[in-house]
């Protein structure tokens, strides 16, 4: 980590006791006993064989014996950083929470972003749901946002989680596929489970290639409740949305990077949050009256409904500001610890039976996989409030609890620690009325499992739906039972019959019958085509080299860097390289070492390219042209492009005519994409 200037807040303020630089310090032994030899074993004779006496040697090798925990079931693979949430105006009028009521609190935060399926060492660009876990250090305790970038989940009830994953997870007679859906048990578990259909589609689109962490959406899932003060309730549901807007890879450069560099997206947070491009994401709210429970034609309890955005809008009310990373990634982004059910006076829970679930999985899991129930002592989960009660003892206990009395109630210490009243912030469970027979039964009302998923695909613009089609032909096509690829396009018919018979062609099997179109429903903020577009953060790669056009070139970089764009230079060899009239740069990248899918856009800038470097600078260009990427062209670097790339959608060739060349190339960058030019 850099020696920078940190922010700061009160976590920060509480973790710095813990943090520890071991630098220009002499080594010593657990027990603070200096050593003098790190090196060799105790030995009888430099020949002979260790003796059982060298405390030294055992203790450093039983640690690290111990070094590795279980892995979480799900989202191992996480990356998390730091920062701050602050609110834009009160929601008293909703709930009490402290921290959503005080426009001048700031609240420390922890984010841990992961996939869902992969081991903790897998790639990161896989197609997947991405986890986006949030925790709130408020003065009344921790608050646990642990939320999907995907706003619906597979399942209706927790019972079925365990299922779930065993489909998704690797098969357990060779372990295979890693950190993919793309086999047969989740394509079998999806054909027999149909409640899935809703965030198969999601799952099949661009939201789960996402280009970074920093441009992807997170949502709370369920719907929860808020209360007010007066104990009034609303129901809730909660969204994060990227300032950079939502985008996403296309699937072939999202496989490619899964090689070429398996950790990309920590690595683009890692860097962003390092060079001051501090992540941000606004929190909003679907509120909605508890009257208005029943007036829409699905369960809002039900976890595979959204709640369209333009039924119910999103109200933006904070914004979370990501602005330091972790010193050590076990100790944080392993260690953390999150839970639905950690909330604060005025947030509480509905009867979903997914959420109602969740609040008992996490606390298990943690026992698990931290080794016993003190995980709240360790420092990334200590809340920045004081906490008392009468629990004691277990593995790795850090707190010394004085005197005689663990239990409720004494009288020994005045029957403290003791309870508080509502009033003085003592947390009140929200009097729901429940009037019921116990059944193991879904409810009627949860039954319709294609309307939202047909909603999602009527709202795709055309390349969304393009790429939908062959996301569900790759994971199909990898199946080895045809009769699962069947009864999936036989189930996918219901949701839109040209969809699935466009799959059932590619991957070869009989079309399914025709089925009523079950909603013609859309809801426009589900595209991406309506997200917001910036040029901000964005990555070029510039291919260059020597005796390139040094005053032009230059005036372009000049630009970029104006814009908020990050250019990386691109050259046959490291070191710095020179260009005309004196003008010379810092090469970070051979064509070795970096590769076009590593860049959202290329600016060929030309030079004298020996052969080699021309043909490695066409094959950068040729590649991100096929993902649809904004290139521009300077001086020679025009010999590098293909004819029939010239004048596509999207690439900027320098005329003499063009003043502003800079500018509309940052003008290209900031669209991202030119899906026209993958049509054609
Ligand atoms: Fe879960 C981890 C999100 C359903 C059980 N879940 C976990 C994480 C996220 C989510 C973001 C990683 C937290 C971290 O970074 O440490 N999970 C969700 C969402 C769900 C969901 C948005 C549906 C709306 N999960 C779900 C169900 C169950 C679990 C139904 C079980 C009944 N989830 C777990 C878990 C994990 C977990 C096994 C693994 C590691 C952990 O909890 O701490 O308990």
């Amino acid at each position: 980590m850099s020696n920078k200037k940190q922010p700061s807040n009160r976590k920060q303020e509480q973790l710095e006791q813990y943090r520890v630089d071991d630098r220009g310090q002499a080594m010593t032994t657990n027990q603070g006993l200096k050593v003098s030899e790190d090196e060799f074993s105790l030995k009888a004779g430099a020949r002979g064989p260790t003796l059982m006496e060298d405390f030294q040697f055992r203790e450093k090798m039983t640690h690290f014996d111990h070094e590795r925990i279980p892995e979480r079931i799900v989202h191992a693979r996480g990356f998390a950083a730091h920062g701050d949430f602050q609110l834009y105006e009160s929601l008293e009028a909703y709930t009490k929470a402290k921290f959503l009521t005080d426009t001048s609190v700031v609240t420390p935060v922890f984010v841990r972003f992961s996939t869902v399926a992969g081991s903790r060492g897998s790639a990161e660009t896989v197609r997947d749901a991405r986890g986006f876990a949030t925790k709130f250090y408020t003065e009344e305790g921790n608050y646990d946002l642990v939320g999907n970038n995907i706003p619906v989940f597979f399942i209706q009830d927790a019972m079925k989680f365990p299922d779930l994953v065993h489909a998704v997870k690797p098969e357990p007679h060779n372990e295979m596929p890693q950190a993919a859906s793309a086999h047969d048990t989740f394509w079998d578990f999806v054909a027999n489970n149909q409640e899935t259909a809703h965030m198969v589609m999601w799952k099949m689109s661009g939201r789960a290639v996402p280009r970074s962490l920093r441009m992807m959406e997170g949502f709370g899932v369920h719907t929860f409740r808020l209360v007010n003060a007066e104990g009034k309730s609303h129901f809730v549901k909660f969204h994060w949305k990227p300032v950079l807007g939502v985008h996403s890879l296309v699937w072939d450069e999202a496989q490619k990077i899964s090689g070429k560099d398996p950790d990309f997206h920590r690595r683009d947070l890692y860097e962003s949050i390092e060079n001051g491009d501090y992540p941000e994401y606004e929190l909003g709210l679907q509120l909605l009256e508890e009257e208005d429970e029943f007036k829409f034609d699905f369960d809002i309890l039900d976890p595979t409904k959204i709640w369209p955005e333009e039924e119910v809008p999103v109200k933006l009310v904070g914004k979370l500001t990501l602005n330091r990373n972790v010193d050590n990634v076990f100790a944080e982004a392993e260690q953390v610890a999150f839970h639905p059910g950690h909330v604060v006076p005025g947030i509480d829970f509905t009867n979903d039976p997914l959420l109602q679930g969740r609040l008992f999985s996490y606390t298990d899991t943690q026992l698990i996989r931290l080794g016993g129930p003190n995980f709240h002592e360790l420092p990334i989960n200590r809340p920045v409030c004081p906490f008392h009660n009468n629990q004691r003892d277990g593995y790795g206990r850090h707190t010394i609890n004085r005197g005689p009395v663990s239990y409720h109630k004494n009288a020994i210490a005045g029957n403290t620690p003791s309870p508080v009243s509502e009033e003085e912030g003592g947390y009140a469970h929200y009097q729901e009325k429940i009037d019921a027979h116990k059944v193991r039964a879904r409810s009627d009302s949860f039954k319709d499992h294609f309307s939202q998923a047909a909603m999602f695909w009527n709202s795709m613009s055309k390349p969304e739906q393009e790429h939908i089609v062959s996301a569900f032909s790759f994971e199909l096509g990898k199946l080895e039972r045809e009769s699962i690829q069947k009864a999936v396009v036989d189930m996918f018919a219901n949701v839109n019959y040209d969809m699935a018979s466009r799959v059932a062609e590619a991957v070869g099997v009989q079309a399914p019958e025709k089925k009523p179109e079950p909603s013609t429903a859309s809801s426009p903020a589900l595209s991406q085509e309506n997200t917001i577009f910036t040029a901000r953060t964005r990555k070029v790669g510039v291919l260059v080299s020597e005796g390139f056009d040094g005053p032009q070139v230059q005036d372009i970089l000049d630009k970029l860097e104006k814009a908020g764009v990050q250019a990386e230079i691109v050259a046959e060899r490291l070191g710095q390289i020179q260009g005309t009239n004196g003008v010379s740069l810092k090469v970070k990248h051979t064509t070795l070492t970096s590769d076009s899918v590593l860049f959202d856009a290329l600016f060929a800038a030309g030079g004298d390219a020996n052969a080699n470097f021309s043909k490695q600078a066409a094959y950068f260009l040729t590649e991100a042209f096929e993902h649809a990427k904004p290139i521009a062209a300077h001086g020679q670097g025009e010999g590098w492009l293909e004819d029939s790339m010239k004048g596509a959608p999207g690439v900027l060739v320098q005329d003499s005519a063009q003043a502003e060349f800079g500018e509309a190339f940052v003008e290209l960058i900031s669209k991202h994409r030119f899906w026209n030019r993958e049509e054609a």
